[in-house]
């Protein structure tokens, strides 16, 4: 637990740029991690960092019973709509829409829960029914991640950029600039 916290309270101190603007569930994200892991660590209930199979069905019975205002086990368009507005303020740019996959004019549990379905079947690499931080870190997260140069190819590149600047002035000089 005591690990986890650390874990967080630098996530809040290194956490990139890019992502200060995005909604709480993103920014609360420990480094390393894809906006998209949001999506299943919220389900996290028990803030073990494990996101078990049960804790994401468990999440979205939830969030599917608070979506269906009427109790009838389907979102109507209306229904849809309302949720789609609440996950866009809830995640901005990260948000997924809700999609009536049959285009029945319903969306049940099974059409509600099928991203973060794909996303848990993509991302659980064990097969074991549980997504770690480690798993969600993966290289089979949706969005890639922060392409790392070595000191020595940055050097490459730099002294590259040099010559090309210099190139470029001298043309501009010879063009009587
Ligand atoms: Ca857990
Ligand atoms: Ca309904
Ligand atoms: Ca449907």
């Amino acid at each position: 637990m005591a690990r986890i916290a650390g874990f967080l309270a630098v996530a809040s101190q290194v956490l990139p740029l890019a992502l200060m603007g995005q909604a709480d569930a993103a920014s609360r994200l420990p480094p390393g991690l894809p906006p998209a892991a949001a999506l299943l660590l919220r389900y996290d209930v028990n803030n073990d960092g494990v996101v078990t199979r049960e804790e994401m069905e468990a999440g979205l019975k939830a969030e599917f019973a608070a979506a269906d205002t009427n109790g009838d086990g389907c979102l109507n368009p209306a229904e849809v709509r309302a949720e789609n507005d609440r996950r866009l303020a809830r995640d901005g740019a990260a948000a997924s829409p809700l999609k009536d996959w049959n285009l029945d004019g319903c969306v049940d549990l099974k059409e509600f829960s099928n991203t973060a379905h794909s996303y848990f079947d993509l991302v659980d690499k064990k097969k074991d029914g549980k997504v770690t931080l480690l798993e969600l870190r993966g290289p089979s997260m949706p969005i890639a991640p922060p392409v790392t140069v070595s000191r020595a190819e940055a050097e490459r590149l730099k002294s590259a950029d040099e010559k090309k600047r210099q190139q470029q002035e001298q043309q501009e000089r010879t063009r009587g600039y």
